[in-house]
């Protein structure tokens, strides 16, 4: 039986996700389940959807929905520009999507009209960008940007006592809906951590691949971390979002 990986933020590292997917030592069973975030940053925006796309006819593929993936799709889709978008990695998704043609834009709008706000899985665990904020659990969130710009699931769970019980009536109910949640979109380095991260039951697997961080996958199942190398070090020329 093949593994089921979670992979993080991937913001346009291509050649990272390249390098992660060879270290992973990828077979055609594996199962991907990618968090979000595939562009916005390095100039491989435009690249890695081509790639994902084309990954996708290997292997068993699930591709949630970023912030990111969300503003550049609605450029693409309808030419919608945000500034706060621009200055925070947009203009390299539009930069990358300069010598692309009007065929190749629209097989990526229908990529991220495809991409799901959030994944269960059949043992109980939770794939999701960035989180939720009903207490009873994401099937019930009332605005589906949450799913993609939450930060209090993540916030919580890192001020969260590690000595009170699952069962106290103060711990939060949120987390309480399933065996595991593996998100995204606030990385890792901001607290000073460079692998994966787990809290309670929630496992933050964005590892600052945009910033001067690597992109990073965890086999499910048995915890083992696959990561690239720095993945600005990979584009020498570059800023990135630095
Ligand atoms: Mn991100």
């Amino acid at each position: 039986m093949g593994r089921k990986l979670a992979i993080g933020d991937l913001h346009g590292g291509l050649r990272g996700l390249v390098q992660l997917l060879e270290r992973i030592d990828l077979t055609p069973e594996d199962q991907l389940i990618f968090l979000g975030d595939y562009v916005d940053g390095w100039s491989d925006s435009a690249n890695t959807v081509s790639y994902l796309i084309d990954l996708a006819k290997q292997n068993s593929c699930i591709f949630i929905r970023g912030n990111h993936d969300d503003l550049a799709h609605k450029w693409l889709e309808s030419g919608e520009l945000n500034q706060k978008w621009l200055e925070h990695g947009g203009q390299s998704s539009i930069d990358a999507y300069r010598n692309f043609s009007e065929k190749e834009k629209m097989q990526h709008i229908e990529f991220f009209r495809q991409t799901f706000n959030y994944y269960k899985d059949d043992e109980e665990r939770l794939f999701v960008h960035a989180g939720f904020t009903n207490l009873h659990g994401p099937d019930y969130e009332y605005h589906d940007t949450g799913f993609y710009w939450d930060r209090t699931l993540w916030e919580m769970v890192l001020s969260l006592d590690d000595n009170l019980d699952k069962d106290d009536p103060y711990y939060p109910r949120r987390l309480q809906h399933f065996q595991e949640i593996y998100i995204g979109h606030t990385p890792v380095t901001r607290i000073g951590e460079s692998k994966p991260f787990n809290k309670a039951n929630v496992w933050n697997i964005d590892t600052g691949a945009a910033f001067k961080g690597v992109i990073s996958a965890i086999d499910v199942q048995t915890k083992k971390i696959f990561q690239s190398d720095p993945v600005h070090q990979l584009y020498p020329k570059e800023e990135g979002r630095n």
